[in-house]
């Protein structure tokens, strides 16, 4: 019987086979594998998480946000309008395009989701008298402006912009509107919405103009350029002016004055009546709330 030593196994191992420092180094190089496959996965899903769940830019995340408040909270009969899909055409309008570019028809997909129209004898224009309307329709919640609408109240306030060359929304260094940049984002948002809210109001309508301007009526504004020229006389049967004065500054123009007479004459040829206040009471007794000392709000108690 032949004698077979036991001898311990050798360091090389089997011969033809694979060192043990060789395997243990296979195993960690397999392992440091493994955990970077599992990390680079899981950053990958957190980036398509994320992109998939929400918007990511500070002008989607508020143009989102307020669509949701508006539709949900603040006017629920509007509940069934669908944000994202309404956030995705307002991008469309402009996202990858030449910020300087933007036409009409590029905010239409965008228009058709979120007609929200308002009833005969409501609508409130405005022009250099932003924060007095909108205290006053905060208050008078029966009148709406531009602002107390879907898309109105989702671009208030808000600047954009795309580039050509990215899918990115820039809020912070778009073009201002010029010669040679004439048709930016926000300016044809603005022109195209206004010139809507105007064809569709009905009955009398109202504007409230700023009195302490040396011209509270202005071809150049949103109001003197657009709204006034897209009313319908078929629907619209008087335009409604009040004419406002800073409780404290003087007034520089009533409805007596030359620029409102102007806005008259445009209004009676196109066929509507017009009307004129100066410092409309409902919306004075608001001013003096800031100012219920001055002599002009004594006087109104
Ligand atoms: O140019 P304006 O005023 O006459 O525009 C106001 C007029 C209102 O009746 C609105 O229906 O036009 C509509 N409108 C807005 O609602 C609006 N909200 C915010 C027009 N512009 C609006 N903005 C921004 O303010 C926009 O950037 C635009 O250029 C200014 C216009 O304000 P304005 O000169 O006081």
């Amino acid at each position: 019987m032949a004698d077979y030593e036991l001898s311990p196994a050798s360091e090389d191992g089997p011969r033809g086979g694979t060192s043990r420092p060789v395997r243990v180094g296979l195993i960690v190089c397999l392992l440091v594998i493994c955990i970077m496959a599992i990390v680079i996965g899981y950053l990958g899903y957190l980036v398509w998480a994320q992109r998939s769940s929400g918007p990511t830019d500070y002008v989607s995340g508020i143009v989102l946000g307020r669509c949701l408040s508006f539709t949900r909270i603040a006017r629920p009969e509007l509940r069934d309008k669908d944000c994202k899909k309404i956030l995705d055409a307002f991008k469309s309008a402009f996202v990858s395009k030449d910020p300087c570019s933007i036409t009409r028809e590029d905010y239409q997909p965008l228009i058709n989701l979120t007609a929200d129209p308002v009833p005969c004898d409501k609508s409130l224009f405005w022009s250099r008298s932003k924060e007095l309307v909108h205290e006053y329709t905060g208050i008078q919640k029966e009148m709406f402006t531009l602002e107390d609408t879907l898309l109105g109240y989702m671009g208030d306030g808000l600047t954009w912009c795309g580039d050509p060359r990215t899918s990115e929304i820039k809020h912070e260094s778009c073009p201002h509107r010029n010669e040679t940049c004439n048709s930016t984002a926000t300016y044809v948002f603005w022109n195209v919405i206004s010139q809507k809210f105007a064809e569709s109001a009905c009955g009398t309508v109202y504007v409230m103009l700023n009195g302490s301007r040396d011209t509270p009526f202005s071809k150049a504004s949103t109001f003197g350029g657009v709204e006034i020229f897209n009313l319908r006389p078929e629907k619209v049967h008087t335009l409604q002016a009040w004419v406002m004065h800073n409780v404290e500054a003087v007034s520089r123009d009533t409805c007596s004055g030359s620029s409102i007479r102007e806005l008259k004459s445009i209004v009676e040829q196109r066929k509507i009546s017009f009307e004129c206040y100066n410092d409309y009471r409902p919306a004075r007794f608001i001013q003096c709330v800031k100012h219920s000392s001055h002599p002009t709000c004594r006087a109104l108690l």
